[in-house]
């Protein structure tokens, strides 16, 4: 017989054993693990690509409206993905009530509002921190219309990323440069409804090589600092140079009530937005474990995933995705604290780190279908999206764009 995901039930009873006996309150992870959000981003469900090639994908999302019925599927299919990031003006509508209205409709809400400040002719030398007061003025202007849209689609988070820098030692000045972004900042800090907070994305390079005005998360916090309690770091997951402590910048945040929230994605190299987990299970791993240490103070973060898929099927990247975060999720929830304390407090180097790799090489897919199916879910997301038949019947619907729905460049 063949077994599956379907048949989970006697892995399951012996993983409930296994942590039974570590003390672990597995009904309260369970509840936990249902009650996981993770935010899926509208430009992942159009054609996307590379700055080399955008391949059309059949049946990818052509507008806004089809990126939201693919994000509701992802949402039926994982039970954890009620709400979807938009990207303006890549999704700019006339009506947002009416799309508001439409999400609602589907079970979903509109997220976090990403202002593109960096698709224009005007921005060749910078957006918030170029040295034309008419440019950055522009930006601005653009940032206030993201606040505005905010408050109609009743999203609460506004999330900034600067593709300013420069290419050339001497081009600007680095100082004049950090004096603009803070004052464009501000500006838009200072209109933003008091429910929405300011999430801000650093990256070290790309696409100016010499210098990024927001390079490293030290830049973000300062920033956030000086703005006030509802400006908060983006952790964008593909962002670090080589070999970066990635959880560790995660502790300090977390510690500091300004970790605002993640951009998810893997990359080997540099921000290549892979499906998040598929090179670094351990890092992912490290990161939830340090937010499953102070579930109170990770109880806003905001948890997104920013990944563009270039060769791979659009909405089973994204349930592979997902899975991947709940994998990350559940092992850091099942991580023996009170032994882990322990260890630590005797010095015991090993065996603390012991502690922590034996939930990292437990096996939780039995625990996740049991939760999924405790949902109403089928066991297997993936099994379910194939025997949907979605991918074949919105290839039909759609058929083959030409690459521009996504707004990745296409020419
Ligand atoms: C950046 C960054 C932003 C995303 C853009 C398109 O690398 O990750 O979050 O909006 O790409
Ligand atoms: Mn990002
Ligand atoms: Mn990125």
């Amino acid at each position: 017989m063949k077994r599956n995901m379907a048949d989970h039930s006697e892995t399951y009873a012996l993983l409930m054993a296994n942590l039974a006996d570590k003390g672990l309150n597995v009904e309260a992870i369970k509840q936990t693990l249902k009650s996981q959000h993770l935010e899926t981003p509208s430009w992942g469900y159009g054609d996307s690509g590379t700055r080399f090639a955008v391949f059309p994908w059949p049946g990818a999302a052509r507008d806004v409206r089809e990126k939201l019925a693919d994000a509701a599927m992802v949402h039926r299919l994982t039970g954890i993905c009620p709400s979807v990031a938009l990207h303006i003006p890549w999704d700019k509508v006339d009506d947002w009530a009416e799309l508001r209205g439409y999400a609602e409709s589907l079970g979903m809400r509109i997220g976090a509002i990403n202002p593109n400040l960096f698709q224009d002719n005007a921005y060749k030398l910078g957006s918030a921190c170029h040295p034309e007061a008419a440019v950055r003025r522009r930006a601005v202007e653009h940032m206030l219309e993201c606040v505005e849209i905010a408050k109609a689609t009743g999203s609460t988070l506004l999330s900034l990323w600067f593709a300013d820098g420069t290419n050339y030692a001497g081009q600007d000045s680095l100082r004049e440069r950090k004096h603009r972004l803070l004052e464009s900042l501000r500006q838009v800090y200072s209109a933003m409804s008091p429910q929405v907070r300011m999430l801000i994305e650093y990256k070290f390079f790309e696409p100016a090589f010499y210098n990024t005005d927001l390079p490293d998360w030290g830049t973000a916090y300062a920033m956030a600092l000086k703005l006030g309690p509802r400006a908060q770091v983006l952790v964008d997951t593909g962002h670090h140079p080589q070999g970066t402590n990635v959880e560790q910048i995660v502790a300090f945040l977390l510690d500091e009530g300004k970790l605002g929230g993640f951009h998810f994605n893997a990359r080997k190299y540099a921000d290549d937005d892979l499906i998040v987990g598929s090179v670094n299970p351990f890092e992912l791993f490290l990161i939830y474990n340090e937010l499953a240490t102070d579930p109170e103070a990770a109880r806003d973060v905001a948890y997104m995933i920013d990944q563009s898929h270039n060769i791979e099927a659009k909405i089973e990247a994204r349930v592979l995705s997902v899975l991947n975060v709940q994998t990350a999720y559940a092992r850091a929830l099942i991580v023996d604290r009170r032994a882990l304390a322990e260890r630590q407090a005797v010095g015991d180097v090993l065996g603390a780190h012991r502690v922590l790799t034996d939930a990292f090489e437990t096996d939780v897919r039995p625990l996740l279908a049991q939760v999924r199916v405790e949902m109403g879910l089928h066991p297997d997301p993936i099994s379910a999206l194939k025997e949907s038949g979605y991918g074949e019947r919105t290839a039909k619907e759609r058929g083959v764009s030409n690459g521009e729905g996504g707004g990745f460049p296409t020419a």
